[in-house]
């Protein structure tokens, strides 16, 4: 039986609202647990470095990340539907949308929030300064590159512009 103390004041409405927000926080934390982080499948080569180094950007920023080593990627990049023009060390995959190359984590979350209707994104060779291709392993070195939207004619228009 529940007696009420006599001591027991009633809760503020902040304080309220505030129980509230703590409340939801491990229901957030549960969905997320259960999946609902995009899963990007890559296909890369078992020898590359920077291609490792672009995963580890990918789940450090919040994605999943599955891993296929091939021999080459030349047959990932024709399944995905990337043009060969634009291609880098690595191919992906991401709610069906390809990602070709060392494309920043920002942009593939902002991809997948416009949804476009597009082929996907590609960072084109492999660019100094873009993730994975960054850091003192490189000298610290950054050169300008264009995060590009492949459009579902194969043209490309810029998405991002790193200077
Ligand atoms: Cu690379």
């Amino acid at each position: 039986m529940m007696m009420k103390s006599p001591t027991a004041k009633p809760v503020s409405a902040t304080r309220r609202s505030l129980i509230a927000g703590l409340l939801l926080l491990p229901a957030v934390a549960l969905a997320q647990k259960a999946g609902s982080k995009p899963v990007i499948q890559v296909w890369k080569t078992p020898g590359c470095g920077c291609c490792k180094d672009w995963l580890a950007h990918l789940r450090d920023n919040g994605f999943d990340v599955v891993a296929h080593d091939v021999e080459e990627t030349v047959e990932a990049r024709r399944k995905a539907g990337m043009p060969e023009r634009y291609a880098s060390c690595h191919t992906g995959i991401v709610q069906d949308y390809a990602l070709e190359g060392h494309v920043p984590a920002r942009e593939i979350k902002r991809l997948l929030q416009e949804r476009p209707k597009a082929i996907g994104l590609a960072v084109p060779s492999m660019p100094l300064g873009a993730p994975g291709m960054d850091g003192p392993a490189y000298g610290n070195r950054r050169m300008p590159y264009n995060v590009l939207l492949i459009g579902l004619d194969g043209q490309a228009t810029v998405f991002r512009a790193y200077s």
